[in-house]
């Protein structure tokens, strides 16, 4: 029998929130007639020396998406600038919030007389950009200069994430995908405040990274893909452009090479890398765990050094991703000891190691980021492991089917329709894990199945918002009903977007 309860405290329905996602810390709509962003509207950032000029690029961005209604974009107005404080809409970096807001918060403000984004940092200001960004009706989404006043609800929102890896992981090695579709992949992360895109960028099916000294691992290893297609790979200045894309909008490339398995393609480019001196066929089915690198030749180590010398030469940000999963051809001695030697390449390059929960059975430095999959996780809760990332594949597997008979994803962990990705608690999938090691969450989509953008969409939204809201917003914010209720009207900016989400039953999606 169904029993419908009446709303807690006997009230009449709750005002619905507004269609905010990930639900901000604090949001209190004030009595006040919002504000109109008119058709001469300006932007200012008032800012000390230091960051000013991330600052800047944060308001560019903010003045070219209401410049999308329009024939003009608004104008930017630098500090210093004397008409700053009579802006319609006010950047103020303030290094003294730093305590408030964190590195990443900020405080919005939205009144009759304008529009005030408050933060310690730029990432902070990017994050009230992209919270005034949802509270902008969604046909500013559109890319059509069509002019029309904008009008805000009036709101005061005070916000901060819970957790400072807000992840998803994109496989470029079982079907590659191009900067462009990685590009459209990191906008939408953004939208939804999340700031780390880790790339799988080697596995068994194809290399997809230009490695100096060894083009065979891309002119060969990265010829194919899942299904025999053509495959294909980045060179130096296409990942440059991701990584630089992805730091504009506050986004750390985390590069990954899976080894010692999941190595065919590099086995197939180069027969140095075999015990038996033999180079195997590339491969294209979707099997896992049949390849190792030979852990005991110098020229593995020789080959690993100089793969990780390339992606801590081209990725700024502090961690190269070693994977370590899945590795059925070595013993425990031989896999501990060669994820020991790397880590050691790994900081010897300048770099903290990331990898799959499988090399927690190694002497992992505390720096090292342990990625959690699958199972219990009890053994990383007893290794005490410094930091770790959670990527349960039975709530955050982006590539796993929402339902059965799902027209893609896999089903290995089960199914995960929306309310699994959504409805659990960070805190408690561990038993015995101390909160404090927990460094966030991230939502990995394995490419096996996936071979389009339309694909990627598909199964990664609605879940990712799920994930962005479970990684951004504090405990006491999160509740099921509310999310859904959001998510039906945030639908519509991903229509304005042509995302092609997967409308959910579950959820009353919005029309216009
Ligand atoms: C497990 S998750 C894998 C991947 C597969 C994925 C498919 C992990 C570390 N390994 O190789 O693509 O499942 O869901």
């Amino acid at each position: 029998m169904l029993l419908v309860l009446p709303p807690l405290g006997g009230c009449a329905a709750r005002p619905a929130s507004l269609p905010l996602i990930p639900a901000p810390a604090s949001v209190r709509v004030v009595e006040d007639s919002g504000f109109v962003v008119g058709r001469d509207a300006t932007i200012a950032v008032t800012a000390g020396a230091t960051d000013a000029g991330a600052a800047m690029d944060v308001a560019d961005q903010l003045a070219r998406l209401i410049g999308n209604t329009r024939a003009t974009t608004p104008e930017v107005l630098p500090p210093g600038h004397l008409d700053g404080a009579a802006a319609d809409i006010v950047l103020a970096l303030d290094p003294a919030a730093l305590e408030r807001f964190g590195p990443e918060g900020y405080a919005l403000e939205v009144s009759g007389a304008g529009v005030r984004i408050q933060a310690a940092e730029p990432a902070g200001l990017y994050y009230g950009t992209q919270t005034l960004r949802q509270l902008l009706p969604p046909r500013v989404e559109y890319q059509a200069a069509l002019y029309r006043d904008l009008t805000l609800p009036a709101v005061a929102v005070e916000d901060r994430p819970r957790f400072g890896w807000r992840g998803a992981m994109l496989d470029v090695a079982r079907h590659f995908f191009g900067v462009a579709d990685v590009k459209r992949f990191i906008d939408l992360l953004a939208l939804h405040k999340l700031n780390r895109l880790h790339l799988h960028l080697a596995d068994d099916q194809g290399w997809r990274i230009e490695i100096p000294g060894w083009p065979r691992l891309t002119e060969h290893g990265g010829s194919t893909q899942v299904g025999g297609g053509p495959g294909g790979f980045y060179t130096g200045e296409d990942y440059t452009q991701i990584v630089r894309y992805a730091a504009e909008r506050f986004i750390t490339v985390v590069p990954e090479i899976d080894m010692p398995g999941h190595t065919n393609a590099a086995l197939a480019s180069y027969a140095e890398l075999n015990c038996d001196g033999e180079a195997p066929p590339l491969y294209t089915g979707t099997r896992v765990g049949f390849s190792a690198l030979c852990v005991e030749k110098e020229i593995t180590y020789e080959f690993v050094d100089a793969v990780v010398a390339r992606l801590a030469e081209l990725t700024p940000g502090p961690w190269i991703h070693v994977g370590g999963d899945e590795v059925e051809e070595l013993t425990q001695e031989q896999y501990n000891a060669f994820v020991e030697r790397v880590q050691e390449i790994v900081h010897r390059h300048g770099k903290h190691m990331a990898g799959w929960a499988e090399i927690s059975a190694a002497r992992m430095a505390p720096t090292t980021m342990i990625q959690h999959w699958r199972g219990s996780g009890a053994g990383l809760a007893d290794a005490a492991a410094g930091q770790v990332i959670l990527s349960p594949a039975t709530r955050v597997y982006l590539d796993i089917q929402y339902h059965e008979g799902s027209p893609i994803g896999l089903s290995w962990p089960g199914l995960t329709p929306l309310r699994d990705a959504y409805d659990w608690e960070p805190s408690a999938l561990i038993p015995g894990m101390p909160a404090a090691s927990i460094v966030g969450i991230e939502a990995p989509l394995w490419t096996e199945t996936v071979g389009t953008m339309a694909d990627i969409e598909f199964l990664a939204f609605p879940r990712l918002a799920a994930v962005a809201e479970l990684a951004w917003s504090p405990s006491g914010a999160l509740d099921w009903e509310d999310f859904r209720d959001r998510l039906g009207r945030h639908g519509l900016r991903w229509t304005a977007l042509g995302v092609n989400f997967y409308r959910a039953p579950e959820v009353e999606w919005a029309g216009w």
